[in-house]
């Protein structure tokens, strides 16, 4: 199909690219469902998915298995100077990684079609929305990028004729010779992958990887990294935050994001079902946040994305009933089993496991080494607007107000299930030393505990020093209108390894504690690390938990806490004079307040 492209800039670009990576054909996505159902055909057919015949309208992609999460160590921030990436960051200097990636992108779509993909990141007419450009030659991507942002001609005729767009380059580097046989899953080796940003320029360029965040650039790459940078120079936020709307029995609407590392309770947060009578939570986003400060002074979010790149293993209806909703069509599989009856299965999923299936590499399973059926980063992409409880506002082109942030992280051990910051100063101090065991969203070892400031770690596309900077000025402009922070696990394990929570839904009573506290109607005791709830000011009603576990959940081990000053001291000396005073302030008042 022909689109009408006035821009002369993403004319000249996308004519560049093409010179560039060869490919045998150049298609301008018009975002249509005809074209949706015409990709999938041809990946069907090409044996690059499976239709389920159970879920109407959805696929299963199973990737190769060296290609199944992000690859933080292959990700680049590339500013002139490397302080400015910061010590969290890797680095290359732009001309050196941009030589390096211009003889991979050389020739690199011979044999392929080159798809142009006009994106918008948020409601087309919100003054908070960007418009991206992403070109590909990944069908998968093209059907990912249909669901999780809006594409086609809408956004070319919001773009118009001297718009501005963020320019995404993506290639799964696998150049087919002529005559050459395609595989299910075309990547790269991992030394040859690169997910470069370029933050001086807005400019994206990904190369060899198919996976997730590495080739949906609309999401970490442009809405976290580079927004991030983009962010700070214009005085609003991108963070990696869910966000929820939470009504109290009176009808009080509460509204709360949440940074939680990657598979660390993001979705299933977002889209919880209250255990708690009279308590409704609707989900206005599970991933991505961008707020702006509103004409009324205080902080208002929008969800850029319009999909669900969900984590499959653990969801079913027993602990993400809406997710499960979510997902009954429409929806594209990556890395699951596939059952014998046609539908896709992963761990945890309700019921009893099936008794044989294709597992996610395409061997029979169960196997004999007992492995998965799903990759544990096997994953769901479905429109948010299937959500049975997705917020009536969740396209409301301001956003919507914020009254809390959450931070979080996965620990077995030492951190309580919620804890109040003093005041933001005491929030952002949280926020910036935030914890968490490594999970398989990243390609890497798993479990291991690290810092993981605003679960942003992965994700900030600037010094992280100065990013904790931005985060107190942010705090300064909103004054007491500011959201009140708070920082939850919902991890804790006992001596055992049992979890000592219940989690999912059960969460609804955490957050009702949070809500109380804002109104001034619930007690909290000061602690060394910050203000808990009393036992009795946590509604437990209808609960079955052991009140050791309770105890449990809500101690603070003060020598646990002193055993951690020396981890979060060499955290933040690698920020050097990046690292505000203010948090040194905070800093050394925890270490006063556990002497
Ligand atoms: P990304 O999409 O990678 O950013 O992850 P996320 O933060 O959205 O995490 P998600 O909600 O998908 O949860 C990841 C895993 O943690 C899933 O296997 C969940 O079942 C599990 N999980 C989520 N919430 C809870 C909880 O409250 N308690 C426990 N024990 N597990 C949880
Ligand atoms: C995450 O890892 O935080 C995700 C999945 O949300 S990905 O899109 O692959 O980054
Ligand atoms: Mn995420």
């Amino acid at each position: 199909m022909e689109m009408i492209v006035k821009n002369e800039k993403l004319k000249k670009w996308v004519n560049e690219i093409e010179q560039m990576c060869t490919p045998d054909k150049v298609h301008w996505c018009d975002g249509s469902k005809k074209e949706y159902n015409e990709l999938m055909a041809q990946a069907v057919k090409s044996g690059s998915a499976v239709k389920l015949k159970k879920r109407k309208n959805s696929f299963l992609f199973c990737s190769h298995p060296s290609d199944v999460a992000r690859v933080e160590n292959r990700t680049y921030i590339s500013y002139p100077s490397q302080i400015d990436a910061g010590p969290t960051n890797n680095w290359v200097a732009p001309d050196e990684l941009k030589a390096t990636m211009k003889s991979l992108y050389s020739g690199c779509m011979k044999g392929r079609t080159m798809y142009v993909i006009p994106f918008s990141m948020g409601p087309i007419d919100s003054p908070i929305a960007k418009i991206g450009i992403e070109i590909t030659d990944s069908i998968y991507v093209v059907c990912n990028m249909h669901i999780m942002t809006r594409v086609g001609k809408k956004v070319i005729k919001k773009l118009g004729k001297e718009g501005e767009f963020i320019p995404c380059l993506h290639s799964v580097g696998a150049p087919l010779a002529k005559g050459q046989k395609d595989v299910p899953w075309p990547c790269a080796p991992m030394e040859k992958k690169y997910i470069s940003h370029f933050p001086d320029e807005n400019l994206i360029w990904s190369y060899g990887s198919g996976y997730g965040g590495n080739a949906l650039l609309g999401k970490k790459c442009l809405a976290l990294r580079i927004a991030s940078a983009i962010a700070r120079r214009e005085g609003w936020m991108a963070e990696h935050m869910l966000i929820l709307r939470l009504t109290s029995p009176s009808g009080k609407q509460y509204h709360i994001t949440g940074a939680f590392p990657s598979a660390c309770g993001k979705t299933n947060l977002a889209m919880l079902q209250p255990t708690i009578d009279g308590w409704k939570c609707e989900c206005v986003g599970d991933d991505i946040a961008w707020m702006k400060i509103g004409p009324d002074g205080r902080l208002y979010a929008i969800n850029p994305e319009s999909g669900f790149f969900g984590v499959a293993p653990g969801t079913s209806y027993d602990s993400n009933p809406m997710a499960m909703e979510s997902i009954k069509e429409n929806t594209i599989f990556t890395n699951c089993a596939l059952t014998d009856d046609g539908d896709i299965w992963w761990e945890g999923m309700d019921g009893s496991p099936p008794k044989h299936a294709i597992d996610w590499k395409g061997l029979d399973w169960p196997t004999e080494r007992k492995e998965p059926a799903a990759n544990p980063n096997a994953r769901f992409t479905a429109p948010a607007s299937q959500c049975p409880v997705i917020c009536p506002d969740w396209e409301k082109p301001e956003g919507v107000p914020i009254d809390i942030f959450v931070f979080g992280g996965r620990r077995a051990g030492v951190v309580p299930l919620v804890n109040e910051a003093f005041n933001f100063d005491h929030g952002v101090f949280l926020g910036a030393t935030a914890s968490s065991e490594t999970t398989a969203a990243n390609i890497g070892a798993v479990g291991n505990l690290r810092r993981d400031p605003f679960a942003m770690q992965p994700f900030c596309g600037y010094n992280m020093g100065d990013y904790f900077q931005h985060w107190f000025d942010m705090g300064d402009r909103l004054g007491d209108k500011a959201p009140r922070i708070f920082y939850v696990n919902w991890f804790r394990k006992s001596q055992d390894g049992r979890w000592l929570w219940p989690g999912f839904g059960e969460n609804s009573r955490v957050l009702k504690w949070m809500c109380e506290r804002i109104e001034e109607k619930t007690e909290a005791v000061k602690t060394p690390i910050g203000l808990l709830p009393t036992i009795d000011s946590l509604d437990l009603k209808g609960l079955k938990i052991d009140k050791q576990d309770i105890k449990a959940l809500l101690h603070v081990d003060v020598e646990a806490w002193r055993a951690e000053i020396p981890d979060i001291e060499k955290h933040f000396a690698q920020f050097g004079d990046r690292l505000p005073e203010r948090l040194r302030k905070q800093f050394e008042a925890l270490q006063e307040r556990l002497k």
